[in-house]
């Protein structure tokens, strides 16, 4: 690895990010998580045998590779806690930093996030009910507590007293929801933080200093473009920025340690939760890739929506994070059908649309424009060199590069670490 790498995902989540940072992990001294929080579900897969990550960068599994949480991460002790049970054999303790200035989810957080949910009705964002959306919410208002608060305990106490009681006042009035009890939350917090205080530190600093003795490092994304705050498909979109430009704000390094933007998309597009999805498919091809696919949310278990790669999201999703090469993700995923189909436009009152739009209802209007291709119908699966791959299938991805006008540096033929063709 040259330089540092930001490894990001281009359509709405679930690309496959964390199999890619696992295998580029080695390749570098650091991985560092900068924005979400467990709600996402990254899926690493060594000999058969499956890791789900939610909180914990996808680079645990190294033993040479540090890990860190950035500022930019809404954080739930209680979710690291567990988390951390799952990694037998693994000293998560040794091997991970939290910075100090998490914002901190509480379970009053996830109350709100599960009553705004109900209140919504037909318009309900499908949020995975993690309390991610009412964290930010509280840090952009200037009110949440911070991963650093809970060094002074009559401090902490204070602040849990005087939030829960402000989280509790909507639950009660607005939301006729259950109250959460404070003095619990408080007395949860001191027990769960004892068990990570020597974890906590400044890592923008050490980061930082990784950099000055010549260490790179891998900043994961989570979730999507497409559910970016900003520049996804609003409201049905995650609390933060999710492209390439918070890994510097979400860490505290600069955008020039940026580095590479290794932007990761499947051969399809999936989708979990509500809101817009062009090429979206109703019939049973979209039901084959969703089995063959294993398409299940990998945080909440919900049924994942499939559909045909569009290349105008992912010409969105490239100009906002400044992608420099591709990877794409689970080819072997189409190898039984007959035909294949792309998004290479959208078509809105006669008019050729090459980008997604960025207002909602403009969005809502397009109707896809697809090429088709032929399907290879043989199988991909563990292939390992570009050239062993059918020419039908070498006929879709060149496409897709040219399409996009970027070129693909990797594909994945498998969830297996291993199974991957690594062209540069
Ligand atoms: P939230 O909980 O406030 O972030 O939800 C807002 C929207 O963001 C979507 N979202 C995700 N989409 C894909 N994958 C995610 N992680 C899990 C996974 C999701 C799961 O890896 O499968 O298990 O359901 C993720 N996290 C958030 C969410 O669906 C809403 O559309
Ligand atoms: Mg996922």
């Amino acid at each position: 690895m040259p330089k540092n790498v930001v490894v990001i995902g281009t359509q709405w989540g679930d690309e496959g990010k964390g199999k890619i940072v696992d295998l580029l992990a080695p390749r570098c001294q650091a991985v560092v998580r900068f924005q979400g929080g467990h709600n996402a579900g990254h899926t690493l897969v060594l000999d058969g045998k499956k890791t789900v990550l939610h909180l914990i960068p996808s680079g645990i599994l190294h033993d040479d590779t540090a890990c860190f949480i950035g500022n930019g991460v809404v954080l739930s002790l209680a979710a690291l806690h567990e988390e951390m049970q799952t990694l037998a054999g693994i000293d998560v303790t040794a091997k991970l930093k939290i910075s100090s200035a998490c914002v901190l989810i509480l379970p009053s957080h996830i109350a709100l996030d599960k009553a705004r949910e109900a209140m919504r009705g037909e318009t309900a964002i499908g949020t995975t009910g993690r309390g991610i959306g009412p964290a930010y919410e509280d840090k952009v208002a200037r009110r949440a507590i911070k991963l650093y608060d809970c060094f002074d305990k009559s401090n902490l106490r204070e602040k849990v007293k005087r939030l829960v009681g402000y989280h509790n006042f909507l639950l009660t009035n607005y939301y006729d929801a259950a109250p959460i009890d404070a003095d619990a939350t408080f007395k949860e917090l001191v027990r769960l933080f004892d068990g990570v205080s020597s974890m906590v530190t400044d890592v923008s600093v050490a980061l930082a200093e990784i950099q000055q003795q010549g260490g790179k490092i891998l900043f994961e994304g989570a979730q999507g473009a497409m559910l970016d705050i900003d520049h996804g498909t609003y409201p049905f979109v995650t609390s933060s920025n999710t492209s390439a430009g918070n890994a510097a704000s979400g860490t505290g390094l600069g955008p020039s340690d940026v580095g590479h933007v290794l932007g990761i998309a499947k051969a399809y597009t999936t989708r979990v939760g509500a809101g817009p999805f062009p090429t979206e498919l109703f019939d049973e091809i979209g039901q084959r890739i969703a089995k063959i696919g294993c398409e299940i949310g990998a945080s909440t278990g919900r049924a994942r929506r499939c559909g045909w790669f569009d290349v105008p999201v992912m010409r969105r999703a490239m100009m906002n994070s400044g992608v420099h090469s591709l990877c794409i993700t689970k080819l072997d995923v189409l190898d039984t059908l007959d035909e294949i189909k792309v998004c290479v436009a959208y078509e809105s009152d006669d008019k050729q649309i090459d980008i997604a739009p960025i207002e909602p209802q403009a969005f809502l209007d397009c109707r896809p424009i697809y090429r088709t291709f032929e399907g290879w119908q043989q199988s991909t699966s563990g292939i390992m060199d570009y050239e062993a791959l059918p020419e039908k299938a070498k006929t879709y991805l060149a496409a897709l590069s040219d399409l996009l006008g970027v070129g693909i540096d990797m594909v994945s033929t498998s969830p297996d670490r291993k199974d991957t063709i690594i062209r540069r």
